[in-house]
């Protein structure tokens, strides 16, 4: 077997060859690292490990962002559980970026299966570099120009995250320590002096530069051209598996097509770097 096989030729790869129980090599720290600029999201199957375990792999690279508002696995508040009975896992089926209302949003995320139906509930991913290559120049030149809001409650809302009194109180003072943020719409990627899309339908509300309805309309293009077939991965998991994205390059969607009484279980570590 290929110590790493490509999955599609937008982005992704399966990495055979590495124990995430175990600690991580210098050598096998670098083949990650660079792989993950390469592939975009890497994926490793069959990896028993204990909450830990994913901690102490994940902070190879980078430290661990706490979440404000997800539930986390108990003991271990850099674990965020996306778990069917605990969460409405409605809310991650669009596209998005994690956690990009940050002044710097997080380079990449860990995510474990845990337990997850015997089909349904895949997740996809999106190549944002390929997206941003293939727009015309022009629009490329005038992209450059703009900057978006990203606000968290866009994701956050009062609706859902606001409930009982004791979560409205949490998401309020979320919503103070986290006002809406400014990003550039075209981000560059040091490591490879690539450049990205970097909007997101999960969290980004607004084109300052713009009218209300110029921001609308060449938003809604942006998310529609990212999630173009051609850009993206699907994955079906199974219990054991771990994806590994870089958060910068990609977006994701969770597919929610599985039924309400569906036990679904997922672990992430999200890395700040
Ligand atoms: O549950 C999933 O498949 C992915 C959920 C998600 O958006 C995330 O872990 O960041
Ligand atoms: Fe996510």
């Amino acid at each position: 077997m290929n110590i790493i096989q490509p999955l599609t030729p937008a982005l992704g790869a399966q990495i055979n060859h590495i124990d995430l129980s175990l600690p991580l090599s210098n050598t096998d720290k670098d083949f990650i690292e660079q792989s993950l600029l390469t592939y975009k999201v890497l994926f490793f199957r069959k990896q028993n490990i204990t909450p830990q375990q994913q901690i102490d792999f994940t902070v190879n690279f980078g430290d661990l962002h706490i979440h404000p508002i997800f539930p986390h696995v108990p003991n271990h508040p850099e674990l965020i559980v996306l778990d069917t009975k605990l969460n409405d896992l409605r809310d991650n089926a669009l596209w998005h970026s994690d956690v990009s209302f940050i002044k710097k949003p997080p380079f990449g995320s860990v995510l474990l299966a845990r337990k997850v139906p015997e089909y349904g509930g895949d997740t996809l991913w999106a190549n944002v570099e390929k997206a941003y290559e293939d727009l015309s120049s022009s629009l490329k030149t005038f992209l450059e120009t703009l900057t978006a809001t990203h606000d968290f409650a866009k994701s956050f809302p009062t609706s859902r995250f606001g409930i009982t009194d004791e979560d409205l109180k949490k998401l309020e003072q979320t919503k103070q320590n986290n006002t809406p943020i400014t990003h550039p719409i075209i981000r560059n990627i040091p490591e490879t002096g690539k450049k990205v899309l970097y909007v997101n339908e999960g969290f980004t509300t607004r084109i300052n530069e713009l009218t209300e309805k110029e921001s609308q309309l060449l938003l809604d293009y942006l998310f529609q051209h990212i999630s173009k077939p051609e850009y993206i991965i699907r994955w079906h998991w199974q219990a054991g598996d771990v994806a590994f994205w870089d958060n910068r390059t990609t977006q994701h969607y969770a597919v929610y097509d599985y039924d309400k009484t569906v036990h679904r279980v997922m672990n992430r570590a999200t890395i700040l770097k």
